[in-house]
Parts: structure tokens; sequence; C-alpha cells
């Protein structure tokens, strides 16, 4: 059974000076507001509502943590940040946003890989691109889940898998890779669950296991 089904609600944070401080590492989902972000939070944790999926764009004005625990210890966090690119949000707001996101994603130390959430339909916009300008300066990895893929055709997903892995070449030397998902299908599952486990767990894994 994967880690992450041992996820619980933690906290819900307005401001980074108030970001948890415990020492774990953490993985941020980041995506346009509607993208499936927390859709793909709740499967990856098998659990229906653990991060709330809305018929509502634009509701999570704020960033919700979510612990992973080994019996009453906790291990490590999935962060569900806020969706952008929701056109009735205020400038203000947008701005206050902006701020919020882009030092988190350049300054939080804790935090060791980016999950981007990409509508398989809409491909990746200039509002993504400005998520991977920002965490692409800590060499960290970004992996892109290109989400309802299960509303495209076979030969629509292999061209924009295809377009992806060419647009991103021109973020290098940042670490991007992408793959197809679908969290109403459960496609992608496996490959996004082995590599978020790996980059939460890598040290441990090699702790547990000295030949590693
Ligand atoms: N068909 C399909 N719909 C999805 C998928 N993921 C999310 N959705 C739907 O898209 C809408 C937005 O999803 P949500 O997870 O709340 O997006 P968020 O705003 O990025 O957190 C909801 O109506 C979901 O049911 C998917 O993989 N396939
Ligand atoms: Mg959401």
């Amino acid at each position: 059974m994967s880690k992450l089904h041992q996820a619980r609600f933690f906290t819900t944070v307005n401001e980074l000076h108030t970001l948890p401080q415990d020492d774990v590492p953490e993985i941020a989902f980041a995506g346009r507001s509607n993208a499936g972000k927390s859709s793909a939070i709740n499967v990856l944790c098998n659990q229906k509502r653990l991060a709330f999926a809305s018929k509502t764009p634009g509701r999570t004005q704020h960033i919700n943590y979510f612990g992973i625990y080994a019996k009453d210890a906790l291990l490590a966090y999935l962060v569900d940040l806020p969706g952008y690119g929701y056109a009735a949000v205020g400038e203000g707001t947008r701005a206050h946003w902006n701020e919020i996101l882009s030092n988190y994603l350049q300054h939080r130390k804790a935090l060791v890989g980016l999950i981007l959430i990409v509508d398989a339909r809409r491909g990746l916009t200039e509002l993504d691109e400005q998520m991977i300008r920002w965490f692409g300066v800590t060499q960290k990895p970004i992996h892109i889940l290109l989400s309802k893929s299960d509303k495209q055709t076979f030969s629509e997903n292999r061209a924009l898998l295809h377009n992806i892995q060419e647009q991103v070449k021109q973020f290098a030397p940042a670490q991007i890779s992408a793959q197809l998902f679908s969290s109403t299908k459960r496609v992608g599952l496996q490959e996004s669950d082995t590599l978020i486990q790996e980059w939460l767990f890598k040290d441990l894994l090699s702790a547990d296991n000295p030949t590693n």
C-alpha cells in the first residue's frame, strides 16, 4: 500500500510566516483553478474528500497542508496550493497570491518537488510556465500531470505528451518530466505515486537499506 494513503488534513495557511516548521519533506501541487488538483490529491491518497474537489472554480484561496503519517509519526506533507488563473479574482487578490506563490516556490526549504497539474485539453499556459520559472531556479524536480486525459482520444493524448516534452526543453536545466493522468479513470496513478514517494522518502529508504 502507498504511504500516501495515510494522509490526513493538517492545517490551512494564508501567509508564509505561518507555514509548518516540522522538518519533514513536502511536495506541492500547483495548477490553474479547475485543472484537477484536488481530485489528483484525493485519488493519490485514496480518499474521496481529503482535498475538496469542486465544481465551482476559484474557491481554494489558501494553502492546505495534508500530513502523511506512519502510525502517529509525521513523515511528510502534501501541499495543495491556491489555484491560479481564475478570471473572477480581483487584481489585489491576484497580486497577493502571486507574491505568496513565488516566494513559497523559490524559498521553501522543505519543498522537495513540484507536481504541476495541467488540464490535457488546455495544455501548458503562460501561468503554468510562470510557476515553472519560479520553481525552476531551485533545481528541484517538476513533474507535470496531464489531467483529465480521459476526455481526449488516445492519439490526442499521445500528441499532447510529445508536445509538452518538447515545450519544457526551453526551461533547461530545470528537471521536468510529464505523464498522462486521469483522476476519474485512475490513469497514471502508479507512475505518479511511485515518483512522489521517491521524492519524499528516498532518504528514509536509503537509511532503511544501506546497500541502496
Ligand atoms: N473527466 C475528468 N474530470 C476531472 C478529472 N479531475 C478533475 N475533474 C473534474 O474537474 C473539476 C475540477 O476538479 P478539482 O479537482 O476541484 O480542480 P482544482 O480546482 O484544480 O482543485 C471537478 O468537476 C472534477 O470532478 C479527471 O481526471 N477527469
Ligand atoms: Mg482544488
